[in-house]
């Protein structure tokens, strides 16, 4: 899973970026400090309790249940699990800022959008103190809205993708008249897969693009039709939710009311302020405060015995009052919406020990997988391994006992042993 942070510059991508990845990369006051992308990870807890809190023979293995993990006996290859709170990992890319005009080459132009081929998702970081203009250079107040920054921003990534069905496309419709429809998709599958593009988006494509098109033959298709199917292309490759960032610089009515004009348009998004963020986990790192990941930045506690300075005390205090009075901040939590309402995904837990739940190396549920919804038996398989795939036989739910078998969908949370030839 690969989500992009994007937005026009100086909004707070890359403090966003530093916070969720914990990790150092350029952060200033000023348009285009990032100019190649940042790639990190970062972890969002899986909204369901980890399944090692139903384990059958939890007594017998709790060695880890005095330690670290809380509660939690499970043995994650990556990420951790504590009191049955599991981590899993999200690619996260860091680009350079959008201006408009980045279609036609403006900035960093093409090379921004190949930047966020293969990304499952986007959030973009809008300004939502609007103290810059839509370059990124601080400005009168309103010199733009949040909202006029999402209208740029989608309308240059889908006018990059008209740009690129209409190169070829009266040749490409033409040679695929013969085809059908059958050939018309492959075309625009074909032209849309070095970003990422499938299928599933083509076929929204064409039919959006149909819907308009009225008898007009697809070679003859103009601006409006592939704009048309770009659009529906977009928001099926690149859904995009929104942190309105600088939130901690925001009037409480002011960001309400943006945060409404965000939702009139269906749209998932959570007011953050990566500068805090970033500054708790600093203060978390020195052992000041603790929090769980994914807990609103409000939510911290003081830890009195590392003997926080009076400054250090007054700022973090501040901090507190401020957040409290954000609702539902966080960009950990944003992240998850996007992984788990936004795009549908479930984790499931393969194991190669349907009684004890545990691969060949004892290690109790080591993998959380990622899955769309409506994922099978037999994609698990393949999402495993190629080779568990091809030599796929049935699975068992390790939760009931029950054979399932390859066509059988799979649900959030279910502990699976495949059976595989191989
Ligand atoms: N007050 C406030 N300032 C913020 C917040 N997030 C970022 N900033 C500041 O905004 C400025 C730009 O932050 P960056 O993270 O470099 O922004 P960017 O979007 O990556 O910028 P480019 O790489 O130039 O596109 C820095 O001075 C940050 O400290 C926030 O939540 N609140
Ligand atoms: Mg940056």
């Amino acid at each position: 899973m690969r989500v992009g942070l994007v937005g026009k510059p100086n909004v707070g991508k890359s403090t966003a970026f530093s916070s969720l990845t914990s990790t150092l990369v350029e952060i200033a006051d000023y348009p285009f400090t990032t100019i190649e992308p940042n790639i990190g990870i970062a972890w969002i807890p899986v909204p369901d309790p980890c399944r090692c809190a139903d384990l059958p023979t939890r007594t017998s293995k709790s060695q880890d249940s005095q330690g670290d993990g809380g509660g939690s006996t499970c043995n994650p290859r990556t990420g951790s699990c504590k009191d049955f709170r599991r981590l899993i990992p999200i690619t996260l890319v860091d680009v350079a800022g959008l201006v408009p005009g980045a279609s036609e080459g403006r900035g960093r132009g093409n090379q921004f959008l190949s930047d966020l081929s293969r990304c499952d998702a986007l959030i973009q970081i809008v300004d939502g103190s609007m103290s810059t203009d839509l370059e990124g250079n601080h400005s009168e107040p309103l010199a733009s809205t949040p909202i006029d920054e999402y209208n740029f921003l989608t309308e240059e990534i889908e006018l990059w993708l008209a740009g690129i069905l209409k190169q070829g496309w009266s040749r490409g419709a033409r040679r695929a008249q013969s085809g059908g429809e059958r050939a018309l998709l492959d075309l625009i599958t074909n032209l849309i897969s070095g970003l990422g593009g499938t299928e599933k988006d083509a076929i929204l494509g064409l039919q959006a693009a149909r819907e308009i098109a009225s008898d007009n033959q697809p070679w003859d298709w103009g601006d409006t039709v592939i704009r048309r199917m770009a659009s529906e292309i977009r928001r099926s490759m690149f859904p995009v939710a929104v942190a309105i960032n600088k939130a901690d610089k925001v009037e409480p009515n002011k960001l309400k009311s943006t945060i409404k004009d965000f939702e009139d348009l269906s749209l998932l998004c959570l007011p953050t302020s990566a500068e805090v963020e970033l500054a708790l986990n600093k203060a978390k790192k020195a052992g000041l405060i603790s929090y769980s990941v994914g807990d609103s930045p409000a939510k911290f506690n003081l830890e009195p015995q590392n003997n926080p300075s009076d400054s250090q005390r007054g700022i973090l205090e501040k901090i507190q009052n401020k957040m409290s009075s954000i609702e539902g901040a966080g960009l950990v939590d944003l992240l998850s919406q996007v992984v788990f309402s936004s795009l549908s995904r479930i984790v499931v837990y393969p194991v190669s020990d349907e009684g004890r739940w545990t691969d060949a190396e004892n290690r109790i549920l080591p993998d959380a997988i990622l899955l769309p919804q409506g994922s099978t038996a037999r994609d698990l398989a393949y999402a495993v391994h190629t080779d568990l795939g091809n030599g796929f036989i049935r699975a068992t739910n390790a939760v009931s006992g029950r054979s399932i078998r390859g066509d059988s969908e799979l649900s959030m949370s279910d502990v699976v042993k495949i059976h595989s030839k191989s």
